[in-house]
């Protein structure tokens, strides 16, 4: 075989010209496949995928021309240089033969230099599409790794790092876009701002490390107690914020209350000790004064405030009077 280990697939029902082919084939080091009709031919390319296809034009049954354009169709991403051997009365039919995918002609009887020459410049062109292949692929591969990494970037540009829930940059994100529908479909948008009590004492008494595993373990809490279209938010430290889309202010102290309760009754363990974390919480809903997003959420700070003066672990509406008894 030469230098590229080229095998050479040769078809022909004449037993003459085979034998005269694979003589000059092999003494110049190439493989060679052999074939007495096309239907062989097309068993031994599936078996070892030739790149490079000697073929004679008139044979019994499938024919030169046949066996060109079944081959066309079984390849892919892999270019075969179909040469087709010719008589003098098959000249005025190439443009047939081009037409179906045969890419180079030799001339019976042939000369052995032109059959090599013709032989290299396949070998040369499938190189050269094996290659430009490889790089597509290469390509390809790259794309598809940087795509997956852009999507993680823009998650981690998104998430809490800590809670895995979306953060401050989201949630105003999110909140711009339903304040926008909410003032074009006229339908109702209300929050709930909540903000952890005396969280410091939990970090000075337990740790910083107790510290995350309670902000761990309330926003697991709040999520089991939100349904699905309710979505909530770490927008700061020991904050959270919970959004409501198409939802009135009795539907947010709800789930205000629902979450405050839950967060109560979850006990956190220590070695010898149990304690509990209580939250504060601010609702609002969106109204003709409110002209901006900030609107909203300054309502639902404002009534935090008041849930933090009046106690504590309490949920405050717009209007100021708390909507839950205080621990
Ligand atoms: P209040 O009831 O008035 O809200 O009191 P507070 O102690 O919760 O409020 P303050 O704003 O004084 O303290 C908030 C604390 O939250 C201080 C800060 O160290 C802590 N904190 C903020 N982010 C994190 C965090 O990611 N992990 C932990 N462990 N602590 C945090
Ligand atoms: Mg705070
Ligand atoms: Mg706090």
């Amino acid at each position: 075989m030469n230098q590229d280990g080229e095998q050479i697939l040769i078809v022909d029902d004449d037993e003459t010209t085979l034998d005269l082919l694979q003589l000059h084939l092999e003494r110049a080091g190439y493989g060679v496949l052999r074939a007495a009709n096309a239907g062989r031919a097309l068993l031994l390319f599936a078996e070892h995928c030739p790149r490079i296809i000697i073929s004679d034009w008139l044979m019994p049954g499938i024919d030169g021309l046949e066996l060109c354009s079944r081959i066309r169709d079984t390849e892919y991403n892999r270019l075969i240089y179909f040469v087709m051997l010719t008589i003098q009365s098959e000249k005025d039919r190439l443009m047939e033969a081009f037409d179906v995918g045969v890419d180079d002609f030799l001339s019976k009887p042939f000369h052995e230099g032109e059959l090599l020459a013709r032989v290299r410049a396949g070998c040369r062109l499938a190189t050269v599409c094996d290659q430009l292949s490889e790089r597509n692929q290469t390509l390809a591969r790259n794309n598809a790794e940087l795509s997956s990494l852009t999507d993680r970037l823009r998650k981690a540009a998104s998430t809490d790092e800590l809670t895995q829930l979306p953060n401050r940059r989201q949630a105003m994100t999110r909140l711009h876009e339903m304040w926008v529908y909410a003032r074009r479909t006229e339908t109702p948008l209300s929050c709930a701002m909540i903000d952890v009590d005396h969280f410091k004492n939990v970090n000075d008494q337990y740790g910083h490390l107790k510290g995350d595993e309670v902000l761990q373990k309330l926003s697991q809490v709040l999520i089991t107690s939100l349904r699905a279209s309710d979505t909530v938010y770490r927008i700061g430290g020991e904050e959270f914020l919970l959004l409501f889309p198409r939802e009135g202010v009795e539907h947010a102290l709800v789930c205000a209350e629902r979450c405050r309760g839950a967060m109560e009754a979850a006990v956190f363990a220590d070695p010898g000790r149990t304690h509990a974390v209580t939250v504060s919480v601010g609702v609002a809903e969106r109204n003709a004064e409110m002209s901006t997003p900030d609107d909203l959420l300054n309502c639902a700070d404002a009534a935090l405030y008041r849930a933090k003066e009046a106690g504590r672990n309490t949920v405050v509406g717009p209007d100021g009077s708390p909507a839950s008894a205080v621990a």
